[in-house]
């Protein structure tokens, strides 16, 4: 059986799992990643970050990677459309939310505690992030998911991109970049009902809500 290394608040691990859920897969182990976050998940995957999937006799690393490879392991219901002009319109989504918004918030996150923040440091990443969400607007047809009226693979990267949006740049202190984009603030509201959507999302937010009460009581 297949294991997938995964954390409730990883945005990367949610985006594999949401693709899970939404193809109904039912065996593949959710599993925590031993080791992690020290190096001692290097062991099991070199790159020693989640998600990573376990196939028994090798792992395979990057979310992009791993959806890519449930694909085609999984064809069915398809997530990554009908043709190869809609995949390409597919894939061009999920790399915005991926590269642009999600890796820049992460890099971001040390900017959150103000003590230690560098403006500098703060406004180049919270800027990029701010470009890439503005960028989205071309991209999504307002069909209420992100392209062709049906949950793709740009949806499960979506959504945990944008829950990074709403909940973590706040702490950065500057404004909120779905300001500048009307028509992914339209997106966020509408896919929040969606079934599969809500279910990560509430991974998400339990993730989160661990790590503040951690935080808490370590007393930063
Ligand atoms: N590009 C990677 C990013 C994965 C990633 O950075 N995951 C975070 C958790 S969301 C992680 O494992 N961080 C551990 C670390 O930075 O050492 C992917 O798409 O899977």
């Amino acid at each position: 059986m297949m294991k997938l290394y995964s954390g409730d608040l990883s945005p990367y691990s949610a985006k594999v799992r949401m693709q899970i859920y939404a193809k109904g897969i039912e065996d593949i182990e959710l599993a925590a990643p031993p080791g992690f976050p020290q190096a001692g998940f290097s062991k099991v995957s070199p790159i020693a970050r989640i998600p990573a999937l376990d196939l028994g006799d090798e792992v395979i690393a990057e979310s992009e990677v791993i959806s890519e490879y449930l694909e085609e392991v999984y064809p069915t219901p398809p997530l990554l459309g009908a043709s190869p002009r809609e995949r390409a319109r597919i894939r061009t989504i999920s790399r915005i939310a991926d590269i642009y918004v999600m890796n820049n918030i992460f890099m971001c996150i040390p900017q959150g505690r103000r003590s230690t923040r560098s403006d500098a440091v703060r406004d180049l990443l919270t800027g990029q992030t701010a470009r890439g969400v503005r960028t989205l607007e071309h991209y999504l047809d307002g069909s209420g998911f992100a392209v062709g009226g049906a949950l793709t693979l740009a949806d499960c990267t979506l959504v945990p991109a944008l829950f990074l949006v709403e909940n973590v740049t706040p702490t950065f202190d500057v404004p909120d970049p779905l300001q500048e984009a009307p028509k992914v603030g339209a997106y966020w509201r509408q896919i929040q009902e969606n079934p599969i959507a809500a279910r990560v999302l509430v991974e998400l937010h339990r993730g989160l809500e661990e790590r503040r009460e951690l935080m808490r009581k370590a007393g930063a």
